[in-house]
């Protein structure tokens, strides 16, 4: 009879390294380190089955702290390296951590074809809207007007919304969450995990150093029920402090508002149910930004499509099969090959 070995349930602490944690204190990264460590736990992994895969910024110091395999890469490029791991190992749990500066801009295009290609990975954008690591530069997703060391006079960019890049480059999963939502953040974890797909999920992390306090308008204790929206599949898009508030479809102007159920013949049949498989809806969630409309968090968009290494692997084993060449010895005196003689 053969010895089946089971493997021991971890928990949240054997998903923490020895390192020392080297982000300022009170930056929203250890929030997210340990929903984390506790999403891997939840799921039952296993720390030998999971890697994670970084470019640079203080984002990209996250493999350093999980008990996994790691690799801090280069500056915008860790798509690559990842797409790289899971086409070599498809059975590793592949996970891409950087901030918004590594990712939407020096590695934007890395970003985008890791996304389109539908590689079998999860991508974790914590974006605080500046460059931490360099001290506090604007970044893509800064908002106009932002003062930094390389805009004194503010920001003129427009800046690009992380989710609603991501649809656009083809992802086939999308959530968007908050770092000191610890009850929320595994799950979301979790989901993106369970995807078999490209998952991409934004987490708004606050660097306390530099962006202080940048979302403050919908995770205020006060404000946080009227601003946010926590979608789910299925179930109405009601919110608010008093849970009245919704968000209903103008048929007239194709675009979302908040409509208070009660008010001006308001029900709950007038709002929009959260389907993650609608793309059209998904659009629209991502780009609610917390000002007019709340923010939406939770899965946004969800989708099953066949996966980038799926489709590489089949295509090597099918011509392998058609192969007339098998070994080594007949490719090297195939084709243009020539005696050398004296
Ligand atoms: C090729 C290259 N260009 C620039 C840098 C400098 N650099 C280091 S980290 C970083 C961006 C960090 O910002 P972000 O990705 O938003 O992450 P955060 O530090 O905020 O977590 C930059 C530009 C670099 N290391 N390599
Ligand atoms: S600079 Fe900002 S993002 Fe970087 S560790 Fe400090 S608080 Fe966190």
């Amino acid at each position: 009879m053969n010895a089946v070995t089971q493997k021991e349930k971890l928990t949240a602490k054997d998903f923490a390294t020895d390192q020392e944690v080297r982000w300022c204190p009170g930056c929203g990264d250890y929030a997210i380190l340990k929903a984390m460590q506790k999403a891997m736990a939840d799921m039952g992994q296993s720390t030998e089955d999971n890697v994670f895969v970084s470019g640079i910024g203080c984002a990209a110091r996250f493999p350093y702290y999980m008990a996994t395999y790691g690799f801090h890469t280069i500056h915008g490029r860790a798509p690559a390296f990842a797409t790289g791991i899971k086409l070599a190992n498809p059975d590793l749990n592949v996970w891409v951590v950087g901030g918004d500066g590594d990712m939407l801009s020096i590695g934007a295009n890395h970003l985008m074809h890791v996304l389109r290609r539908n590689v079998d990975l999860q991508v974790l954008l914590f974006n605080n809207e500046i460059y931490g690591l360099t001290k506090g530069q604007y970044s893509p997703t800064s908002r106009e007007g932002t003062k930094s060391p390389s805009t004194p006079l503010g920001s003129v960019d427009r800046p690009i919304d992380a989710c609603t890049y991501a649809l656009g480059a083809g992802a086939t999963f999308i959530a968007r969450g908050i770092d000191s939502q610890q009850k929320h953040l595994p799950g979301i974890f979790q989901a993106a995990s369970e995807h078999k797909g490209a998952s991409f999920v934004e987490v708004l992390q606050n660097c306390i150093v530099y962006n202080d306090g940048v979302f403050n308008e919908f995770t205020d204790r006060d404000v946080a029920a009227d601003r946010q929206v926590h979608v789910e599949a299925g179930k109405p898009l009601i919110y608010g402090a008093d849970g009245n508030k919704g968000i209903r479809l103008n048929l007239k102007t194709l675009s979302l508002e908040e409509v208070v159920v009660g008010e001006n013949g308001v029900t709950e049949a007038d709002l929009l149910v959260h389907d993650p498989s609608n793309h059209t809806l998904a659009g629209m969630l991502a780009a609610m930004n917390g000002r007019d409309l709340p923010v939406a968090l939770g899965v946004l968009y969800c989708s099953r499509e066949d996966t980038y290494e799926a489709a590489v692997h089949d295509q090597i084993n099918a011509a392998k099969s058609s192969a007339k060449i098998t070994n080594f010895n007949d490719l090297l005196r195939t084709g243009h090959t020539w005696v050398a003689g004296g």
